[in-house]
């Protein structure tokens, strides 16, 4: 099974996806998700120009020896665009052999560990009657955990926040991307996120019990003494997981929220090696790892950065917003199912003309994904389809504080 074809194909249904297709010389056709938001191309140009050329003649078969070929022979390891290409090459080859074996590709990875994977959606409100509103759909859509984001008096928009109310039917704002020659300006304040959230997840304590399971995303914008406060006033709402609640680089930073608080911490979906892992889980200062297959190098990685959380009891918690394509949510959800310390899967499901470019055999079903039993991955491409949108330029936003600083988003 030798490898005849890679293509890169780019397509803007909802919002930019990149994907690698493999085809062998046998005729199988693999597929791997190559998205990274806002920098869509520079993924693009990485393999078309140095690693398409690469994998002609391959063996297909050989995909631990291509991850490392790929990995160790560019010299320059690492970081999202890198990561990215080769995680495409990785889960294309992983799709590959898994319809050459004719098994789903979790029966690959050692079988199902489970019958099913609980996931969480995202509900949002500018203020308290539109988020209970937001929550109530999710629940409807039969969401058993939901990750809560809210606006603060004062400020104007907040990433993760739904401009508009959920139950006009519109879409949460992530799809469409922000399609715009220019990222958007938001505005961004400490001190008042942290004055209003605790009030928040009160009320929907109050609101719908303590049994829920409640996440929330601080999307890296505070420092490590603020995130320890934040985690510590939190406490009594029980949260399923704070995430992202200080930036990521500074891994000392989560072993000072550590010795603060009790609230979960997960943390990851800018990472992309077992390296940026290494102090966190071996320290235990996670209980979540919250990588994308897309980002991380692939399905094989992934599954080295869960063996090695295993040992310290951390569970999965990939990365699952719309900007990981159906190719790169279904390689997450064979790995889910197979790995034993499999914690929760973020799910927001895609837009109509998303998920007619790529036909998928995952389901969502009473708050439970499953991959489905299809050979590979189970996510066809349809290349017609695709080819109706092309790319466009999108950008996420970024954030100022009052005095114009850069703050993170
Ligand atoms: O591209 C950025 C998004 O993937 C990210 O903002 C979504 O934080 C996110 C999440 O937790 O899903
Ligand atoms: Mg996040």
């Amino acid at each position: 099974m030798r490898i005849d074809r890679a293509e890169v194909i780019v397509t803007s249904p909802d919002r930019n996806f990149v994907t690698l297709r493999l085809t062998t010389d046998d005729g199988l056709v693999g597929l791997g998700d190559a998205t990274l938001n806002g920098r869509e191309l520079a993924v693009v140009a990485y393999l078309q120009e140095h690693v398409v050329p690469l994998l002609m003649g391959k063996d297909a078969h050989r995909i631990e020896d291509t991850w490392q070929f790929l990995y160790r022979s560019a010299y320059w390891r690492r970081g999202p665009v890198t990561m990215a290409a080769i995680a495409a090459v990785d889960v294309a080859l992983w799709d590959l052999k898994a319809k050459a074996a004719g098994m789903p590709l979790y029966q690959l990875l050692g079988g199902a560990s489970r019958d099913r994977l609980l996931a969480y959606g995202h509900a949002s409100g500018r203020d308290l009657p539109e988020l209970f509103d937001s929550i109530r759909k999710h629940q409807g859509l039969g969401y058993r955990a939901i990750r809560i984001q809210t606006s603060v008096p004062g400020l104007n928009a907040i990433y993760g926040v739904a401009a508009q109310a959920q139950s006009s039917g519109k879409r949460y704002d992530y799809e469409p991307a922000q399609r715009a020659d220019l990222p958007k300006e938001e505005d961004w304040d400490t001190r008042a996120y942290l004055g209003h959230l605790p009030s928040v997840l009160e009320a929907v304590r109050a609101e719908f019990g303590p049994d829920l399971p409640l996440l929330h995303d601080c999307h890296h914008r505070l420092t490590p003494i603020q995130a320890a406060k934040l985690g510590k006033s939190l406490e009594p709402f029980d949260l399923f997981w704070l995430e992202d609640c200080t930036p990521a680089e500074n891994q000392d930073g989560l072993r000072l929220v550590r010795q603060h608080t009790t609230t979960p911490l997960a943390i990851g979906e800018v990472f992309n090696t077992v390296w940026d892992y290494q102090t966190l889980i071996k320290d235990q200062l996670i209980d979540y790892v919250r990588s994308a297959v897309t980002h991380a190098g692939g399905i094989s990685p992934m599954r080295k950065i869960m063996d090695y959380a295993a040992q310290y009891q951390i569970k999965s918690g990939i990365h699952g917003p719309t900007d990981i394509s159906p190719v790169g949510m279904a390689a997450a959800l064979h790995l889910d199912l197979a790995i034993h310390n499999f914690g929760i899967q973020e799910f927001m499901p895609h837009g109509d003309l998303t998920n007619a470019v790529f036909e998928q055999s995952f389901t969502f079903t009473r708050g439970y994904l499953h991959p489905g039993e299809r050979p590979g991955l189970g996510v066809d491409l349809e290349v017609d389809e695709a080819g109706k949108y092309p790319y466009q330029t999108a950008y996420l936003p970024f954030n100022r504080l009052q005095d114009g600083t850069v703050h993170d988003w």
